[in-house]
């Protein structure tokens, strides 16, 4: 059975579906209390003028379910969740959070993940004398190493450093697996030396759903990392010029039957960059008719040297 499956960046202005999982940038003001629609605030600030909602929808009846910091919203082909709680020990509480989503989607019969997203406070700060990044894919690691999740299982993930101090995860979770992508050009996550990080990163490179509307590839936050190395640590507009080519490249990879990337996000660690990256981003994407949507995020990448991230979807 094909999956139904759709993503898309809608104006802010727009209603949008009353249905499926909403990502709102910015403050979190006022929770959305409509049934049918889970909604997600994970803490970053949209870097002005342009605000766009993230929509994930999907056919079929919607079952919402809310457990403390779990919230689910199961359709017949796809499993939305997220886990919001505190991020001090965080170590424990990505453990913790892992557990309880990865245990709701297996009790559910939802057994794969095509794509998951990660945001804490203070990406740099330090916790039990390790980078709250590296705590972080510890807690990780260690509730993916009891579900022995075999590496060509692996999600296509993000892991952004938020100003508020709150763990936000959420979840796409299928019945059927996707199949997982490497890059040609980057060592995967999971082979990172450890310098990195005393446990690796678990994830792919993107992820690649087949759906009614045709094939989704949904890109993993994509840096100026080549082999397991950050280039051009001084540069932003090298390290925006580097990281399309890295998605080209993965693109090229999976077929360039694929769609072409429907929308991006870019994270910024610092704002002001914006115009310089979107002039890279014009120029790389001079032939694509249309270009992707492209929203701005201000976000700290899990490396200092690392001025930019970019994920996204092609369909
Ligand atoms: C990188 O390529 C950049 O720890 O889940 C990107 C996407 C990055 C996801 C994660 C980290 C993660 O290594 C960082």
């Amino acid at each position: 059975m094909t999956l139904n499956l759709r993503s898309q960046l809608l104006p802010e202005a727009a209603t949008g579906p009353d249905t499926g999982m909403h990502v709102h940038l910015g403050p979190t003001a006022g929770t959305d209390t409509r049934a049918n629609r889970l909604e997600i605030h994970p803490g970053v600030e949209p870097v002005a003028p342009d605000t766009y909602v993230e929509s994930w929808t999907t056919r079929g009846r919607a079952r919402a379910e809310h457990q403390g910091p779990l919230q689910l919203l199961e359709y017949p082909e796809v499993l939305f969740a997220s886990w919001q709680g505190p991020d001090h020990g965080l170590r424990t509480q990505t453990e913790q959070a892992y557990r309880d989503l990865l245990g709701a989607c297996h009790a559910r019969g939802f057994g794969h993940l095509a794509r998951i997203w990660n945001f804490f406070g203070d990406i740099h700060g330090e916790e039990d004398g390790l980078e709250r990044y590296q705590a972080f894919c510890i807690g990780r690691a260690a509730a993916l190493e009891t579900l022995a999740i075999p590496q060509a299982g692996m999600p296509a993930a993000t892991a952004i450093g938020g100003t508020q101090r709150r763990l936000v995860i959420y979840l796409i979770a299928t019945r059927t697996p996707a199949t997982a992508l490497e890059n040609p050009r980057q060592v995967s996550a999971y082979r990172y030396p450890e310098r990195y990080s005393p446990k690796s990163p678990t994830f792919a490179r993107a992820t690649r759903l087949d759906t009614t509307d045709g094939p989704l590839v949904l890109l993993s936050g994509t840096a100026s990392i080549v082999g397991h190395e950050s280039r051009h640590p001084e540069d932003v507009s090298a390290q925006a010029r580097e990281t399309l080519t890295n998605l080209r490249a993965l693109h090229e990879t999976a077929g360039r039957h694929l769609p072409p990337p429907r929308w991006l996000r870019v994270y910024l660690r610092r704002p002001e960059d914006r115009t310089r990256v979107a002039a890279v981003l014009a120029e790389h994407f001079n032939d694509y008719c249309p270009g992707p949507v492209v929203q701005w995020a201000q976000g700290d990448i899990c490396r200092r040297e690392l001025l930019l991230e970019i994920e996204g979807v092609h369909a």
